[in-house]
């Protein structure tokens, strides 16, 4: 079966976006995949270093994956930090990645901001870390969100690099397999994954602002739909969702140059798992007066049950923190024999 790994960060309330951008897709993917879902707190301190409650952030982010219909016995739920494994393989990975690769990274340029002499070296680093978290496990799959494809491109660029520098300590180890990088056939230890982003809303943008996407760190509530959001608050964001003028066009076409109009739509899509266009043939020539009760209506069909098992199993986190120390017992056996290897590969001592 193909391994599917993803993370999400503890640094928030979970919001649509990562609803429709990531958790979902885990949901779906159980059926047909070996499935490994991480709350990668690890990463949840490059760009802020303290936290008022982080024990709490990671223990919401795993209820909302149980909530959401992720099966922690059939498939592994875990918190990053109980695997050593990801930030030793990052380490390798830090000398194997190069310093060039990480200061293009777009998510780097806008977390750090104008100041970036001033951003933590581990915000730099982080798709260094992300690449470890996936092939840690030799994973080969990776659901996530639209903002997310340039950092598995980069994770397909380390394991490139890794496979090709140490191709002949590969083949002397016997632990790799037989791969083809452009026409080149190599003997490569890491898989190239690749990512799984289609779906009508692969990303959800602000309520706010058509152009940006919606995000945790969002200072307007308003911008974000949150998986805790009752229906009255998630009839009122999505009532004072901005938009245009105009009406909802009859096709795909008419939504261009139209960002707000388009992100509603799409939202309705993903939730109703349905195309644009049929969308838009059942709404096309209505006002957003009439769309957008109809939008809220749907969001809360499909967020009202996660949200109040959310709620059930944060009332008593003891089955949580039971299913992060199990998951994270299962993916420390596995991510320690693939570790075994790369030291076995590097010429470190064991
Ligand atoms: N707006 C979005 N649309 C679609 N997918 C999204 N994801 C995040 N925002 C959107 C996907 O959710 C998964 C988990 O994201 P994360 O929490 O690990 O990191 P993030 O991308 O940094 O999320 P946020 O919400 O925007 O947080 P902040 O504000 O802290 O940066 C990923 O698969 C991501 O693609």
């Amino acid at each position: 079966k193909p391994l599917v790994f993803s993370g999400v960060q503890p640094t928030g309330n979970l919001h649509l976006g990562n609803y429709l951008g990531a958790i979902r897709k885990f949901v779906a993917l159980q059926q047909n995949n070996d499935c490994i879902y991480c709350v990668v707190d690890l990463h949840a301190i490059t760009a802020q270093l303290v936290h008022d409650d982080l024990r709490g952030q990671i223990r919401s982010i795993a209820a909302a994956f149980i909530a959401s219909g992720i099966d922690p016995n059939k498939h592994i739920v875990f918190n990053q930090s109980a695997v050593p494994q990801h930030a030793e393989l990052a380490w390798v990975f830090n000398c194997v990645a190069r310093i060039g690769w990480m200061n293009r990274m777009t998510q780097f340029k806008d977390k750090a901001g104008k100041d970036r002499e001033n951003a933590s070296l581990g915000l730099l680093a982080y798709p260094s870390l992300m690449a470890a978290d996936i092939l840690v496990y030799r994973a080969t799959h990776v659901p996530v969100g639209d903002d997310q494809k340039q950092h598995l491109e980069l994770a397909r660029d380390i394991a490139q690099k890794f496979n090709i520098d140490f191709q002949e300590k590969i083949r002397a180890a016997g632990t790799g397999v037989d791969m083809v990088v452009g026409e080149e056939p190599i003997h490569g230890f890491f898989p190239l994954v690749e990512p799984l982003i289609e779906g009508p809303a692969p990303r959800v943008m602000s309520l706010r602002d058509g152009t940006k996407k919606m995000s945790k760190s969002d200072p307007s509530d308003l911008s974000r739909i949150n998986l805790m959001d009752d229906a009255d608050e998630i009839l009122k964001k999505i009532r004072k969702a901005k938009t245009d003028p105009e009406g909802l066009p009859s096709d795909v076409e008419g939504l261009k140059g139209r960002p707000e109009a388009d992100n509603l739509v799409g939202i309705y899509a993903a939730l109703a798992e349905k195309s644009k266009a049929d969308v838009l043939s059942e709404f096309g020539g209505q006002q957003f007066s009439v769309f957008k009760p109809a939008l809220a209506d749907l969001a809360v069909h499909v967020l009202a049950p996660i949200t109040s098992e959310m709620r059930r199993l944060m009332d008593d986190t003891s089955h949580i923190d039971a299913i992060l120390k199990d998951g994270g017992e299962r993916a420390r056996a596995r991510a320690e024999a693939v570790m075994n290897d790369v030291f076995d590969i590097v010429g470190f001592l064991r």
